[in-house]
């Protein structure tokens, strides 16, 4: 049996249901996170409580708990549902009230819900890489708030997966942002850069953690919007996320990045990387470079 957090209390997952009126539902009036698992522990847990907690606040929805509860909370659904390798998504919504696209007069209880799913680590395309196309941005401009609205980012994703790629590299009048639910990086001469955190991209937390790893790793990474001629002439290009770590792309709109390999500096920074998952979480089974 699975379990689910519903408003706090852990119950069973089937039981786990939202009223129709509820403002996530309606509106994508909420916000949301996906942390990744690794031996039955959370990478990166904190940081991912302090962005739900900034993309809380500039929505204006008050969290109905404390970060220690809530992450005591999610400690315990990890452990009910015996799970070792996979994520955990959880979003909060403003809560249930009749449909009104202004927020409601009186203070409504946010509602929290949230689940595990096991998934394995994707070995073949960190190992391999992967295949992209190029679309436009044609998201709002807040993108730094990790919201449940998430057309834009569903249409371009869709835009991807029908041409049998992986991932959609947006541009705004071309210049990179992101990817539909990734970071996106080129490297040029041993320079990895990537687009600013400001509000165009949202400020991942994979992304944090890599440029920490370039810092401590003397890699040289500039945080500088980039074009798409510089991603077509780059040395090596790859994403970042939660579930797709440090994810070389081999190909862009059909035509191959360098010699269609992923790239050193790539290869570095996903070593780099595994090690810090096992310094966070334990050992890893499967390594990308194995
Ligand atoms: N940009 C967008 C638009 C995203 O949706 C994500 C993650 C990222 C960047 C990378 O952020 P993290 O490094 O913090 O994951 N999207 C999550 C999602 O919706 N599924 O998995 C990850």
């Amino acid at each position: 049996m699975k379990f689910a957090i519903l408003n706090g209390e852990i119950i069973e997952r089937s039981e786990a249901k939202v009223d129709v009126e509820d403002r996530g539902y309606q509106f994508g009036d909420g916000v949301y996170e996906v942390i990744r698992v690794y031996n039955g522990k959370m990478f990166t847990g904190t940081e991912h409580m302090n962005r739900f907690v900034k993309s809380l606040d500039s929505i204006g929805i008050v969290l109905p708990y404390t970060m220690e509860q809530l992450t005591k909370l999610l400690e315990e659904l990890v452990a009910k549902n015996n799970l070792q390798l996979g994520t955990i998504y959880m979003q909060i919504t403003r809560g249930v009230a009749p449909r009104n696209h202004a927020f409601p007069a009186e203070n409504i209880t946010p509602s929290l819900v949230a689940y595990t799913k096991e998934a394995l680590r994707p070995l073949e395309s960190l190992k391999k890489g992967v295949k992209t196309i190029v679309t436009e941005d044609i998201r709002w401009l807040r993108c730094d708030i990790k919201s449940l609205n998430l057309l834009g980012n569903l249409l371009a994703k869709q835009k991807a997966a029908v041409e049998g790629c992986f991932e959609a590299v947006q541009h705004r009048n071309g210049n990179v942002t992101e990817g539909s639910s990734s970071n996106i990086y080129i490297v040029k001469n041993g320079v990895v850069i990537t687009h600013p955190s400001d509000n165009l991209i949202l400020k991942g937390i994979t992304k944090d953690v890599i440029l920490q790893i370039c810092t401590s790793n003397n890699i040289v990474v500039k945080e500088r919007t980039f074009t798409l001629d510089e991603l077509a002439n780059a040395d090596e290009v790859f994403l970042s996320s939660t579930t797709s770590e440090v994810m070389p792309i081999i190909e862009v709109d059909g035509k191959r990045v360098a010699d269609g390999l992923p790239g050193t500096v790539t290869r570095r920074l996903q070593e780099a990387f595994e090690q810090e998952i096992e310094k966070q979480c334990g050992a890893l089974k499967d390594k990308t470079l194995n």
